[in-house]
């Protein structure tokens, strides 16, 4: 049962007796980074023994919002989700809290001025993520000479990720003027998205010095327009990438790209422990951030072997 039913239909999780129900709602399967972050889900929910509903939105905002209905419908005990962007979910946040189910946030979070709608956030500082992108660009190019133009492959349009990994890297460049953003479009966090985007830049900009793709998807996209181009990505057009995946962590190693910052997908452990707390009615901490670090080439290939996902 959720804290404040008194052991209705949704079971009396609280006796130990049943499983706590779990109904999760996810983005969608866009990336290497989402399916780290599924299976880490699912499998976390398992050693758990809780019972998982899951509900993959296939990248539309409108089926979150039905999957969080149907979990409401279905009296789950705790409903979690991954908000594609951070707009258009109070409405059904409210249906949740006045039906009495506790909602966790994960991964991205929702721009709403009602704190009350979810009890807590589990996720990455994505404007951290960002700056440190912007940081070390900084210090890249502090010996260049002449302007570097820069391009950008945004992710989704309207994401916390997107909206924050731009915001962070703009305030990080902004340090020295020789650094330009010539060119910044969404590629939705897709490969496909990346190479079309990409391809899009290079035919525009004759000069590109840097590509900063806000995930490694778009940025191992972008790698088959620049090649095409017949330039050598990770010389002739330095990335920068965010997620550090296993296919980013090999392009880095490669020399293909220059540098990741790090995004944990590896939420599922800390998110049961979230929905156990929040079951019972436990106070938890309203952000708790995950812990995460950078890579450079050197630091990839000595990383490679030991990487989870
Ligand atoms: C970040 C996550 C982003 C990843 C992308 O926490 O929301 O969405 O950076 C993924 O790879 O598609």
């Amino acid at each position: 049962c959720n804290n404040s039913d008194t052991g209705g239909d949704g079971g009396d999780a609280g006796s130990g007796n049943e499983p706590i129900v779990l109904g999760f709602s996810q983005v969608g399967a866009e990336s290497g980074w989402r399916t780290a972050n599924t299976t880490s889900i699912k499998e976390s929910a398992a050693e758990a023994g809780i019972e998982l509903k899951f509900d993959d939105a296939q990248g539309k905002q409108e089926n979150q919002i039905t999957a969080i209905r149907n979990f409401i419908q279905q009296k789950v005990d705790v409903i979690a989700f991954s908000p594609k962007v951070e707009t258009g979910f109070e409405t059904v946040l409210k249906e949740a809290k006045d039906a009495g189910i506790p909602v966790i946030l994960t991964d991205r979070a929702v721009d709403t001025q009602d704190k009350t709608l979810y009890k807590s956030f589990l996720g990455s500082d994505f404007v951290k993520e960002g700056r440190l992108s912007g940081e070390w660009l900084v210090n890249e190019m502090k010996s260049a000479t002449g302007d570097v133009n820069i391009v950008e492959l945004q992710g989704t349009t309207g994401s916390a990720p997107a909206n924050d990994r731009k915001k962070g890297f703009a305030e990080a460049i902004a340090k020295d003027p020789k650094l330009k953003v010539i060119a910044s479009q969404s590629g939705d966090f897709t490969r496909a998205g990346g190479k079309q985007v990409m391809e899009q830049f290079v035919k525009a900009n004759p000069k590109i010095d840097v590509l900063f793709a806000h995930n490694d998807d778009m940025g191992l996209g972008a790698l088959e327009a620049i090649t095409a181009a017949g330039k050598v990505p990770g010389k002739d057009i330095k990335i920068i990438t965010i997620d550090a995946v296993k296919d980013g962590m090999q392009a880095l190693a490669d020399g293909k790209f220059n540098f990741i910052a790090e995004c944990s997908p590896l939420l599922g452990p800390q998110l049961m422990e979230l929905v156990k707390k929040v079951n019972k009615g436990e106070s938890v901490p309203a952000r708790i951030e995950t812990q995460e670090t950078t890579f450079t080439q050197e630091q990839a290939k000595a990383a490679l072997p030991t990487r989870k996902y």
